[in-house]
């Protein structure tokens, strides 16, 4: 798409929320402050090897994962950004035991409330591989004008009204979606801005590359070792055999998947009999991302978004991608 002029992040929200009258700009103004914090992370990761935040922290969050310095910069940044925006009550993260309510008067009067992963894919860090920030925007459920409570955190996936992910690769994206469509804006260094390159984004239907740790495959299901043979083995009507592409940083491996097509896999398996990843502030996330672009996501026995959580850090099955690949993986393990 050859553009005349660079639109910033912030122009185009404002566009957008210009083409709805009665529209207040709060969720605009609340996918900026994300934008900021994620500008201001990426300072900090484009860094890493020059001052000392490489390397671990020295502590260990709920998830029992020893925390990486940069881990916990990103969620002290999106904590204190999110806290002093004016339309967030309140956030839960990977790395917070509970949920956070922001107590000041006007926090509490804001209707939205945030989930994130700060910086997901950290394991990745020492070696230069793509890490990504994964946030999760719902309308809150609880009274406005008090503090937010985990029932605004444990809200299904189908009451998301937007959701994105940073990606801190060869160069540091904002991709997000919202009801009207997925976009996605480059960083121009040299004016400190969020720049729309990857309008209206759509997951292609059909793909050739399949994503998974296929290290696990001895602990997967018949079903599952079954479809990956079908991956590996050689049909040129289907175009397989198909290439596998694994980065270990689901950010990274979902945003090759949005662009080019595919399908990402993290199933249940003996060692994570409910899947490894999160599904508040990982799979729904992605979820509402890649079905706005017209792909699909399940847990192998429905759509992750109607999954009604029980709890703030539940992790779940994901098979996410492709629409067709994604139809034809619940052949070999739908529930
Ligand atoms: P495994 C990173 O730790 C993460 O949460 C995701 O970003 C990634 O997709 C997955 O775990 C990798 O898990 O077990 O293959 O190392």
């Amino acid at each position: 798409m050859q553009q005349s002029k660079l639109i910033t992040m912030d122009e185009f929200t404002i566009m957008e929320t210009r083409k709805f009258p009665q529209a207040t700009g709060e969720l605009s103004s609340l996918l900026r402050d994300i934008g900021l914090a994620g500008k201001l992370v990426n300072k900090q990761v484009r860094k890493a090897g020059l001052v000392d935040i490489i390397g671990e922290y020295g502590a260990t969050n709920i998830q029992g994962e020893t925390q990486q310095k940069l881990d916990v910069f990103a969620n002290e940044t999106l904590i204190g950004i999110l806290k002093y925006s004016t339309d967030c009550a309140g956030i839960a993260s990977e790395e917070n035991d509970d949920h956070l309510a922001f107590e000041d008067s006007f926090s509490a009067n804001s209707k939205y409330v945030v989930l994130f992963d700060p910086l997901d894919g950290s394991s990745n860090i020492d070696v230069n591989a793509p890490i990504g920030t994964i946030f999760s925007i719902y309308r809150r459920v609880s009274e406005l004008g008090k503090p937010c409570t985990i029932d605004d955190f444990i809200q299904p996936g189908n009451r998301q009204m937007a959701a994105g992910y940073i990606i801190y690769g060869s160069s540091t994206m904002i991709v997000y979606a919202t009801r009207l469509g997925v976009n996605g804006f480059t960083l121009e260094p040299s004016i400190g801005e969020f720049c729309l390159s990857h309008p209206n984004i759509k997951c292609p239907e059909n793909g050739k590359i399949y994503s998974i740790n296929q290290g696990n495959t001895s602990k997967c299901s018949e079903g599952m070792v079954s479809y990956l043979n079908y991956c590996m083995e050689p049909n040129k009507e289907e175009g397989r055999p198909f290439s596998h592409r694994y980065i270990g940083s689901m950010v990274a491996d979902m945003h090759r998947t949005l662009l080019k097509g595919g399908i990402f896999i993290y199933p249940a398996d003996k060692s994570s009999p409910k899947g490894k990843l999160r599904l508040q502030y990982e799979c729904n996330p992605m979820a509402f991302i890649i079905e706005a672009a017209g792909g699909k996501a399940t847990w192998g026995g429905g759509n992750i978004m109607d999954i009604q959580p029980t709890e703030l850090h539940q992790r779940t099955p994901v098979f996410i991608g492709s629409k067709n690949m994604v139809n034809k993986v619940l052949e070999y393990v739908g529930a």
